[in-house]
């Protein structure tokens, strides 16, 4: 069956400043705590390191140089057929400590040229405050968000690029993928989300509760933050769409056993309250509960509570990837703590990628409807999808990628059966890394998700060169059919 979407769908692409733009020390950027991760890979995690040190490689300096080459890779975004994009503002090229008193000019000029440049090509800025690369003086004068303090730093600057761009951008999002940070108890990741998220490092003695505790209070700043952004946005354009974002992976049980449902659904608890809070401007009553009995959120007020009912967002974006399923661990102590309830398991049924993330189209479908039933008056837009892959650049400059074309197309087509058989609201589909980027997890640039491929090794060797994969002329087709020739 195929379907074709309405005129007004969004279509395009979606990258990360600090993945791209490079230039991490140009023009009076200051240090974010993007600039200090150094390199891993699939089996090696990303380390933090206390600033910037000798003799580490941190991918994130040069990116693919997009600070500079932004005009021609939006042009080959518009040859695609894009009529939107979306990209962050790196916060610390407008407050390089995130608590100047006056913002960078520089950094604030160089927004106007990439989005007036998107504005003549009929593309629409889609704009993350927040996209992992917080000022990196935050973490160490304040704590991260760990402190009360930032939801005035952050408000400020978003103050400012509000008022700045108020003609230039209409959608806009606050904390990218804020509860990723969730995952707290999955090892050796957890680190890496809290860094990303949040801007704190564990000291390594601290039980779960304890980093549960630290976790949630701060995501609570976090959530307060946004909504009064949210706010703020509305008064100074009553026009602009303000929306928050998670990553949705469906949690599935790994078996029909009660104690695996439980499992499953203590495991959705555990996530779901960071859209429910942007949503419905509250914690869920289960939440609630959880986070009285362990004293896990101390400071919370009620001119909070009133924040976050005042700023709920006009649009949830999500990212999806895989989906993650789940049992009970062996003493599951009556699932008193939701953290504590579930272990991640694998999935007979789902294929994984050559990083382990499953692939998984019909979880999308499921995702979509989740959320519709979840939120039934709240537009969803997909603004991350992609596989990552090795790519050859063959000798003739060509690069043949059918598992990309392959993943890209199972999944347009569940979106399309949410969308039209199941009456889900999605208003855009940005696919992650239309350009190939570096990594989020992992630093790497062979990890590469693009219709475009860019000639830079993991060392940020190479020509920098961009060559034309062969999905690209597979999603032009796409966005030209609006998605009924897949
Ligand atoms: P990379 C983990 C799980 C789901 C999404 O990821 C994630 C992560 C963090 O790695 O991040 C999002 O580059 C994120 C992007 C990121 C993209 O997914 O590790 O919003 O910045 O690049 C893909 O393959």
């Amino acid at each position: 069956m195929t379907y074709r979407l309405a005129d007004e769908f969004l279509w395009g692409g979606a990258i990360a400043a600090h993945q791209a733009e490079g230039a991490w020390n140009v023009d009076g950027k200051g240090v974010s705590i993007a600039d200090i991760l150094t390199a891993g890979d699939a089996k090696t995690q990303r380390r933090v390191t206390d600033g910037v040190q000798e003799g580490n490689n941190y991918p994130n300096h040069h990116g693919i140089d997009f600070y500079h080459t932004y005009a021609e890779d939006l042009e080959l975004m518009a040859e695609l057929g894009s009529n939107a994009f979306r990209t962050s503002i790196a916060w610390t090229r407008i407050f390089p400590n995130g608590d100047d008193e006056q913002p960078n000019e520089a950094g604030l000029e160089y927004y106007d040229k990439m989005f007036d440049k998107m504005h003549e090509l009929g593309i629409e800025p889609v704009i993350t405050l927040n996209h992992f690369e917080m000022p990196y003086h935050l973490v160490k004068e304040y704590g991260g968000w760990t402190n009360r303090k930032l939801i005035d730093l952050f408000v400020h600057y978003a103050e400012v690029v509000f008022n700045r761009y108020r003609d230039k951008v209409t959608y806009w999002m606050t904390h990218n993928e804020i509860s990723n940070q969730a995952g707290i108890n999955l090892g050796a990741h957890a680190q890496f989300f809290v860094w990303t998220n949040s801007g704190f490092v564990f000291n390594g003695d601290e039980t779960l509760n304890e980093k549960i505790a630290k976790m949630v209070q701060a995501a609570h700043y976090e959530l307060v933050a946004s909504a009064k952004v949210v706010a703020l946005g509305h008064k100074i354009n009553p026009n602009f769409k303000i929306g928050g974002m998670v990553n949705v992976a469906p949690f599935y049980p790994a078996s029909p056993s009660p104690k695996d449902m439980l499992a499953f659904q203590k495991a959705r608890q555990s996530r779901d309250w960071f859209s429910d809070v942007h949503i419905n401007g509250e914690y869920p009553v289960e939440i609630e509960r959880l986070y009285e009995k362990f004293g896990f959120r101390p400071d919370i007020t009620e001119q909070d509570r009133a924040d976050l009912k005042a700023g709920t967002i006009d649009y949830l974006a999500v990212s999806y990837y895989s989906s993650t399923t789940v049992k009970a661990v062996d003493n599951p102590d009556n699932f008193k703590n939701a953290y504590a309830s579930y272990e991640v398991t694998s999935n007979p049924y789902i294929e994984t990628n050559d990083w382990g993330w499953g692939l998984d189209a019909d979880g999308l479908r499921y995702s979509l409807n989740e959320l519709s039933e979840m939120y039934p008056h709240t537009p969803i837009m997909i603004v991350e999808n992609g596989l990552g892959a090795y790519d050859k650049l063959e000798d003739d400059q060509s690069i043949h990628d059918p598992y990309r074309i392959d993943y890209l197309k199972h999944h347009i087509q569940a979106m399309e059966e949410a969308i039209v058989e199941d009456g889900v609201q999605v208003i855009g589909y940005l696919s992650w890394g239309p350009i190939d980027i570096v990594s989020a997890g992992t630093g790497e640039m062979k990890k590469r998700y693009g219709y475009i491929y860019v000639d830079l090794d993991d060392f940020g060797e190479g020509t920098g060169r961009r060559f034309k994969k062969d999905s690209f002329k597979w999603y032009q087709q796409v966005i030209a059919s609006k998605g009924s020739d897949l």
